[in-house]
């Protein structure tokens, strides 16, 4: 920290001002006063959190007229329950939202202070796996700007992701404890905690007006605490919120064990109950089926469903206008057991009909699905619902028997459609599948990009297309451009705003004004000095993280997401070794240096997952030390890969690697984060890949690969060693890999890899799509050379990003779906 004058002492409370001096005075109020600290504290933490109160007194106001705004007018309003929100970090968004970054900026020259420094020293809120995770995030800024009245709902976890170290090649997982010093984001609210109940039996009892009654008892409850952090819209005066649950014991005591004297084990239950908001869960494509997971779902759901029932009685009588009101959406079906749950309250607890419950419910969930992996599909174990949340199970059953008689009067006599759509998987260990209780309790499913919609419709849910095609919607992802284009990018911010102004930030589809741009030449040269920037500031970071020189006249290929089967990073470390092999050959002729990135964490269980981490750290090893290679070609993985991480990634970045498997990536989200900062895509024909070449045109976009419908109609002759035997590049590749020449200390290490690209079982069929692949990058390569030419794909990218979005995906939700109007905050005075 650079720190030549001392922060002068102030003891009074400054104003609110949003003027260079207030902000400084209320920066040394915090720093001196509340925190106490003095003028030689050299740790970055104390200035950080300084600023942070300053920069959120400013939000307070804000949010407060907010959400008068909201309860005002009366709205509808949406809740966005999820999971995961991965947020990273939050000052910089909010001075970009407030403004306030030249004001910052000034403050902390004349305070001799290091903004970056004390910005970076930030942990990030990484409170999710990956896209779904950060698509909620994306989604709040989003609804923020668009002054839409929208909640997150989510747990607050103590662990986050984990951290990723790589050692000796491996992947090895540290906690991340996020919340060790403090979060000065938060805001408890203990005042709003919901008792939520787990275990125990269920009772059925006349009430005194003969009514049957249920009651839920004998269970061990836990309390749900929330803590508010704000949601800053883009310069608009909007705040909105994001409850996060935090789980806490009851103060009751197991009384008998507490008389026998065992008071340590009587205080002991404290701490399992504290156990549910413990840890994330850090796998993100297969279910896994544990009790913890299903208690912090249930957890989610109860708390938030009682909490929004009780704001909703503070203001109405009863529940007659509730779903014209209100809008649940689901963010996949971790939270659908709102569903049951949301049934019980009204029943058990309001005293309505099943009928007039099932019609508030039904009228008021909506549910995104993110996913076509058949494995990843929720299902939870009757035996353990039953023993958890006994109430639900049987609520369930009955949502299941009522359901089955619709089906059966749309398919008479059918009994083996009865079994495929039942919400109960029959079996020795009968199941309860998750997306079946979503589809059928919500009247809106969507998939997240057009053929994820459209698989989903033709295939996973086909007979719940059949029989409710009015409920399925398409709505492709986005992401956020405050945070991936104007906060990650600022020279690229500068240079757009000073052709078009700023007004694209809001509406990201006015950056198809830089049409007129494209061939003027200063213009070009600018863009071309903003890339190369970002590539120095990218290489100086892999340098430091990977020890790994990236020369930043080549081309820097990157590939950065969660490490699995289906996003084929073995596909790019397999052309990395082709590439190797040719400069062994010295077949260098017309050469395209390269400088290959991959990052990305594998869940702790997932051994093949974790085994290609192995295989892409020893070739980078091997490259990276290989004379001949010197200057043609580098590899480095990039480790701990997470949402800051990225923001200096993207803007980088020269082409974005998209390589899934057609038909298995729901959509992707970094392929738009990449585009927007004038990267270009190689790609298969998957998610939301089909879009962003439909917005950029073929010509700028580097195509490869099987389509979806060749994927499954060859997928039954599919030959991988005839594959091998008829292409020698690809056998040259083979060839090295089994030779050892990566692993010659670790004997056999990546037998599994390589039985299964050779198995004709490959469920990624990787090598049917390798030499199409190694085709599109020679392409690339030869485009790279010229300059002239992939300046123009690269400009052409970034303008034709507008559609990729969060605002466009937000308004298309709120169109179809949640169907609020704006509601623009009270002005602040
Ligand atoms: C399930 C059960 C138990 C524990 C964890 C989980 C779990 C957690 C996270 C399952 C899945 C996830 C996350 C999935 C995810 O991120 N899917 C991605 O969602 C993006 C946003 O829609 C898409 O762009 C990606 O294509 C999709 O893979």
């Amino acid at each position: 920290m650079i720190k030549s004058k001392p922060v002068d002492e102030l003891t009074t409370v400054p104003p609110l001002g949003m003027d260079e001096e207030s902000v400084r005075n209320c920066f040394r109020y915090y720093y001196n006063h509340t925190l106490g600290r003095s003028n030689n504290c050299l740790a970055t933490h104390y200035p950080y959190k300084a600023l942070s109160y300053t920069l959120r007194d400013r939000l307070m106001e804000r949010w407060k007229k907010t959400r008068s705004a909201y309860e005002d007018s009366d709205c509808k309003r949406t809740y966005y329950l999820s999971l995961e929100f991965l947020m990273g970090r939050a000052l910089s968004n909010c001075m970009l939202n407030l403004d306030l970054n030249e004001t910052v900026q000034a403050s902390f020259y004349k305070l001799g202070l290091d903004l970056e420094e004390i910005a970076d020293s930030e942990q990030d809120a990484g409170l999710g796996n990956g896209g779904l995770g950060r698509l909620a995030a994306c989604f709040l800024d989003s609804c923020a700007t668009l002054q839409l009245p929208v909640k997150g709902y989510g747990l607050r976890y103590e662990y986050g992701m984990f951290k990723q170290r790589i050692e000796q090649g491996h992947q090895i997982e540290d906690t991340d404890h996020w919340l060790l010093n403090g979060n000065p984001w938060e805001l408890e609210r203990p005042e709003y905690t919901q008792r939520i109940k787990f275990g125990g039996y269920t009772e059925f009892h006349k009430n005194n007006k003969g009514k049957l009654t249920v009651y839920w008892n004998g269970t061990r409850d836990v309390l749900a605490v929330p803590y508010d952090i704000p949601i800053p819209g883009f310069q608009n005066g909007t705040v909105n919120t994001l409850r996060l649950w935090k789980a806490a014991a009851t103060d009751e005591f197991d009384l008998d064990e507490f008389n026998m004297g065992s008071y340590t084990e009587a205080v002991e239950e404290k701490n399992s109950a504290e156990h549910i908001t413990m840890v994330l869960y850090p796998n993100d494509s297969s279910e896994n089926g544990k009790e913890l997971r299903l208690r912090q779902q249930y957890f989610l759901a109860s708390a938030s469903l009682q909490d929004v029932l009780r704001e909703w009685l503070f203001r109405h009588d009863d529940f007659s206008q509730f779903a014209e009101k209100n809008c649940f959406q689901l963010n996949d079906t971790h939270p659908t057991i709102s569903i049951a749950e949301f049934m019980r309250l009204l029943i058990d607890e309001h005293e309505h009909t099943w009928d007039e419950a099932w019609a508030i419910t039904s009228n008021s969930m909506a549910y995104t699905n993110h996913t076509l992996l058949p494995e990843a599909l929720e299902r939870w174990s009757v035996p353990l619902f039953k023993s958890l949340l006994p109430r639900l199970l049987e609520i369930i059953y009955e949502i299941n028997t009522r359901f089955l008689e619709q089906v059966a009067m749309h398919w008479p006599g059918d009994a083996q459609r009865r079994r495929q759509m039942s919400i109960i998987e029959e079996g020795s260990v009968p199941q309860v599948r998750m997306a079946y209780l979503a589809i059928v309790g919500s009247f809106s499913v969507n998939g997240v990009a057009a053929l994820h919609t459209e698989l989903l419709k033709q295939g996973l849910f086909n007979p719940f297309y059949q029989l409710w095609p009015e409920k399925f919607n398409n709505k492709t992802n986005g992401v956020t451009p405050r945070r991936w284009l104007a906060g990650c990018n600022p020279e690229l911010r500068q240079l757009i705003s000073k052709k078009i102004g700023e007004k694209w930030i809001k509406d990201l589809s006015q950056l198809k004004q830089l049409e007129k741009f494209v061939h003027k030449k200063e213009f070009r040269k600018q863009w071309q000095a903003i890339k190369k920037s970002n590539k120095v500031r990218l290489a100086a970071l892999i340098k430091e993280q990977c020890q790994v020189d990236f020369n930043t006249n080549a081309l820097f290929d990157v590939q950065v997401k969660r490490i699995h089967e289906y996003k084929r990073q073995l596909l790019n470390i397999l052309h990395v070794i082709h590439l190797y092999n040719r400069i062994k050959a010295g077949d260098t002729k017309d050469w395209t240096p390269r400088c290959v990135l991959i990052g990305g964490k594998a869940a702790p269980g997932y051994a093949m997952a974790k085994l290609t981490i192995k295989l892409i750290n020893n070739v980078a090893n091997i490259v990276n030390n290989d004379p001949q290679a010197k200057g043609l070609l580098n590899v480095a993985f990039f480790p701990n890969y997470n949402v800051s991480a990225m923001e200096v990634i993207c803007p980088g970045t020269d082409l974005s690697e998209q390589v899934s498997t057609a038909g298995k990536e729901a959509s992707g989200t970094g392929n738009m984060k990449f585009m927007m900062n004038g990267a270009l895509t190689i790609g298969t024909l998957d998610g939301a890949n089909i879009e962003i070449r439909e917005e950029v045109g073929a010509d700028n976009f580097f195509l490869f690969g099987l389509t979806a419908e060749e994927i499954d109609t060859s997928r039954p002759h599919y030959d991988p060693m005839s594959i091998i035997s008829n292409d020698t590049d690809i056998a040259n590749v083979m060839q090295i890999l089994e030779s050892g020449y990566f692993n010659q200390c670790e004997h056999k290490l990546f037998e599994p890899i390589l039985n299964s690209i050779k198995s004709s079982h490959d469920m990624w069929m990787t090598l049917a799509d390798f030499r199409s692949y190694i085709d599109a990058q020679e392409e690339v390569a030869i485009a790279y050379q010229d300059t002239e030419k992939w300046t123009t794909m690269s400009i052409i990218n970034t303008l034709s990003s507008g559609k990729f979005s969060t605002d466009r995906t937000m308004q298309e939700y709120n169109r179809d779906i949640w169907k609020m109007k704006a509601v623009p905050a009270h002005p602040v005075k």
